[in-house]
């Protein structure tokens, strides 16, 4: 038996699956010849907690790889705290030191986390469930702002937004 999974699958996952972390691989997607067998991980929501109260880590890496050019893109912020889980994952964001990217996840500050099956984004009025909408857990403001993985949009960069192959996020130790 086969199984091709649906293109959104890799980061379709539940509230649950985003608590406690996932790890797969994507699948080909026709329409981008370069996007199959990307290694794909998810540290989990309750560790990413965990980590980012402890104060052990200051600052905050996004890098993305341009699907059009192939160049790796980055943008780096001075703190990066996600709430626990009673309080959805609430994330902040602090200043933008550097980068190429430009300052995308500001337009997310102070977001809770919405997957398929919890909507706690704050597109109330088209009453859209964003990770539905866009096949990807993630903190969402609106729905027409993008997550930051696979061939998802980092907006902000120039005038263009950055069409994104591949991305990291890191914690950076400051100590
Ligand atoms: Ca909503």
């Amino acid at each position: 038996m086969q199984h091709t999974p649906d293109k959104t699958a890799v980061f379709n996952r539940s509230w649950d699956a985003y608590k406690v972390g996932f790890e797969g691989r994507f699948p080909r997607i026709p329409t981008f010849p370069n996007s199959g067998g990307l290694h794909t991980y998810w540290i989990g929501n309750d560790k990413l907690n965990q980590l980012t109260k402890s104060g052990r880590y200051g600052a905050f890496k996004f890098e993305g790889e341009s699907l059009h050019t192939g160049k790796w893109h980055e943008a780096v912020y001075r703190s990066f705290v996600v709430e626990n889980e009673t309080n959805n994952y609430l994330m902040h964001v602090g200043e933008y030191l550097r980068g190429d990217a430009g300052d995308a996840l500001r337009y997310h500050n102070n977001s809770m986390f919405t997957t398929y099956d919890r909507d706690n984004d704050d597109d109330h009025h088209s009453n859209l469930n964003c990770a539905r909408y866009t096949g990807v857990g993630f903190w969402y403001k609106h729905c027409n702002r993008l997550g930051l993985m696979r061939y998802y949009i980092w907006h902000g960069i120039h005038k263009k937004p950055l069409v994104i192959r591949r991305s990291m996020m890191h914690l950076l130790c400051t100590s």
